[in-house]
């Protein structure tokens, strides 16, 4: 090693992985779980359902089966959350977002911002720019497993570029808004697009 990095005080000893890990984040093996408040209750399958609106106008829901009928897409990304762990190469299964508005005939979007909703009333908000050209997906199993109810099984959103916070779990609605509105950490405080790369943690 040429060059001993910690040499020049301690923020120095941090090791990027060439750039891949984000400022002020750490590694971790394990899969750390992180809700706010009690998670929902287990539901069936069969009362799953997720709908996508405009505004309050309801434009397209899926069952279960029909969910399941549609192509699915897997990749292999890191992800960080905003209390700073970061885990390399975590693998996804499900529906990219583009799938699903095309479903729904949303070819061309109704708005530019999206509020995701979730079982245990949890929300988030992102432009659609963030959801789009296969940046996102509504994943249904991880490490091809059936994702873990902890980490928002059986569906939750995954956009790995932005915190991990932004990847609402139990997912259940996604609406188009004529505005950029606020969801649940947005509104304490949390950064409206929350790049970990920018390190946009705090609005
Ligand atoms: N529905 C719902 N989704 C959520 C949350 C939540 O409390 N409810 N917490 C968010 C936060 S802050 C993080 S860091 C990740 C954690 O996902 P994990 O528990 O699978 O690690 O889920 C996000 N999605
Ligand atoms: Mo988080």
């Amino acid at each position: 090693m040429p060059i001993n990095k910690s040499f020049g005080g301690r923020n120095r000893s941090v090791d990027t992985h060439g750039g891949r890990l984000p400022p002020g984040q750490s590694l971790t093996d394990g899969f750390p779980v992180l809700t706010n408040g009690p998670s929902p209750r287990p539901g069936s399958l069969a009362d799953w359902r997720l709908s996508l609106k405009v505004g309050p106008r309801p434009v397209a829901s899926w069952s279960w089966s029909e969910f399941q009928a549609l192509p699915q897409t897997e990749q292999v990304v890191d992800i960080h959350c905003v209390t700073t762990w970061s885990k390399f190469d975590t693998r996804w299964r499900g529906v990219a977002l583009d799938t699903l508005l095309a479903a729904a005939g949303l070819q061309t979007p109704p708005t530019p911002w999206v509020l995701v909703h979730a079982q245990d009333g949890y929300s988030t908000n992102l432009p659609l720019a963030d959801l789009v050209q296969g940046r996102a997906m509504i994943a249904t199993h991880f490490d091809d497993k059936p994702l873990a109810h902890e980490h928002g099984g059986p569906a939750r959103l995954l956009v790995p570029h932005l915190y991990f916070w932004k990847s609402a779990k139990w997912v259940n609605g996604l609406q188009f808004t004529e505005k950029n509105e606020a969801g649940f950490w947005e509104l304490r405080g949390y950064h409206m697009r929350g790049d970990p790369f920018k390190e946009e943690r705090y609005g």
